[in-house]
C-alpha cells in the first residue's frame, strides 16, 4: 500500500510522522472515512465539504484547495488499485512543541489512506444487531462540538468499550439532558408507525452523510422523515431501528438494552432502504481515474 503525506507517496513501513505532530500529541486535527464503490468514490463532495467545515470549527487551515484535496484521495484509490474500498482522509495540526499552542505549528500534514474496510460481520446484517445504552455521554455542543469529526475520538472510543464490556458491537450515547445523540461511529434512526425519526444535530449528533443520504432516498421513496428529540423510551417502543455510517452502511437493530425491538427481527423498511442504499452506490461517485 502506497500512503499520501503532504504531495508524497511512502510505501507503508516508511508512511511516519513526527512524535512532535499535535495530531499526536493533543489530538489536534480532524478526518474523514469515505468509501469506494466499483471504481467510483461515494459521496466524495460531501465528505471533501465535511473536512473543509470540521477544520474551519478547530480554525485550521488546510493546506490544498478542494480541488487538490478531491484529487488527492482519487489519486490515492489509483496508485493503490482501489475499486472497492475504504479511504482514510486526514489533516493533523503539523509539527510543534511540547506546548498546546497550535501556532507552534507550521504547517498542517495530509494524509490519504486508500485501503480495505473492516466491517460488521455478515451475520449481523441478516439477524439485526443488538445494542445498548451506555454510561458516557456524549460531548457537549459548547465543549468539543461533535459535529466536528476531529482526532481526539476519545468520548466515543470510551463509549466503544463500554458496548464491548456488555459484549456488544455498538454503544448508543446520550446527551447530557438523556436524549439520544447518536452511536460512537454511526447515526440511528427509528421508524414509528411508517415514519422515520433520528436525532437532530443539536442533540449531539454527527452530520452523518449515509445519514444524509438515507433521508434523501426515504423522501425520494414517499416516507415521512423528521429530525426529533428521542429518549430510551422512544426507542424500546420503536416498530424498527437501524444505523447508518460510512463502513455499517444501513445495519438493523433488534434488540437495545435487553428489549426486543418491533418484531425483534429486521424491519420491512430498514431492508427497503438497505437495497435503495445499494442500489445508489452501484451507479454513483466520483470516478477512480
Ligand atoms: N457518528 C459518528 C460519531 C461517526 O464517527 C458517523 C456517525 C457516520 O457518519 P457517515 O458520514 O460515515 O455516515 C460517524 C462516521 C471508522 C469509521 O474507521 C468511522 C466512521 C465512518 C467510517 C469508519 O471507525 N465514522
Amino acid at each position: 500500500m502506497k500512503i499520501f503525506i503532504d504531495g508524497k507517496y511512502y510505501d507503508e513501513k516508511n508512511a511516519k510522522i513526527s512524535v512532535f505532530d499535535h495530531g499526536l500529541l493533543y489530538g489536534d486535527g480532524v478526518f474523514e472515512g469515505i468509501r469506494a464503490y466499483h471504481g467510483r468514490v461515494f459521496k466524495l463532495k460531501e465528505h471533501i465539504d465535511r473536512l473543509y467545515c470540521s477544520a474551519k470549527a478547530i480554525l485550521l487551515d488546510i493546506p490544498l484547495s478542494r480541488q487538490a484535496m478531491t484529487r488527492a484521495v482519487i489519486d490515492a484509490c489509483r496508485q493503490n488499485r482501489v475499486r472497492n474500498g475504504y479511504i482514510r482522509l486526514l489533516v493533523t495540526r503539523g509539527i510543534g512543541t511540547l506546548g498546546l499552542n497550535p501556532n507552534r505549528c507550521k504547517r498542517p500534514s495530509v494524509i490519504v489512506i486508500a485501503g480495505k474496510i473492516q466491517l460488521y460481520p455478515p451475520a449481523l446484517y441478516a439477524r439485526g444487531m443488538e445494542i445498548v445504552t451506555v454510561p458516557t455521554t456524549r460531548n457537549l455542543v459548547n465543549a468539543v462540538n461533535p459535529a466536528i469529526k476531529s482526532l481526539n475520538y476519545l468520548n466515543n472510543i470510551l463509549a466503544k468499550i463500554e458496548a464491548n464490556i456488555a459484549g456488544v458491537e455498538e454503544a448508543i450515547m446520550l446527551n447530557a439532558e438523556g436524549f439520544v445523540a447518536e452511536c460512537t461511529g454511526d447515526n440511528l434512526f427509528i421508524v414509528r408507525q411508517r415514519q422515520l425519526l433520528t436525532p437532530p444535530l443539536s442533540a449531539g449528533a454527527l452530520y452523518g452523510i449515509t445519514r444524509g443520504t438515507v433521508i434523501d432516498l426515504a423522501r425520494e421513496a414517499d416516507l415521512n422523515v423528521a429530525e426529533a428529540t428521542l429518549t430510551r423510551y422512544d426507542l424500546y417502543n420503536a416498530d424498527e431501528c437501524f444505523l447508518t455510517g460510512t463502513g455499517a452502511e444501513i445495519i438493523p437493530v433488534v434488540k437495545i438494552d435487553g428489549r426486543a425491538i418491533g418484531s425483534g427481527k429486521p424491519g420491512p423498511l430498514t431492508r427497503q432502504l438497505t437495497d435503495q442504499y445499494h442500489a445508489l452506490t452501484r451507479i454513483t461517485g466520483e470516478p477512480i481515474r
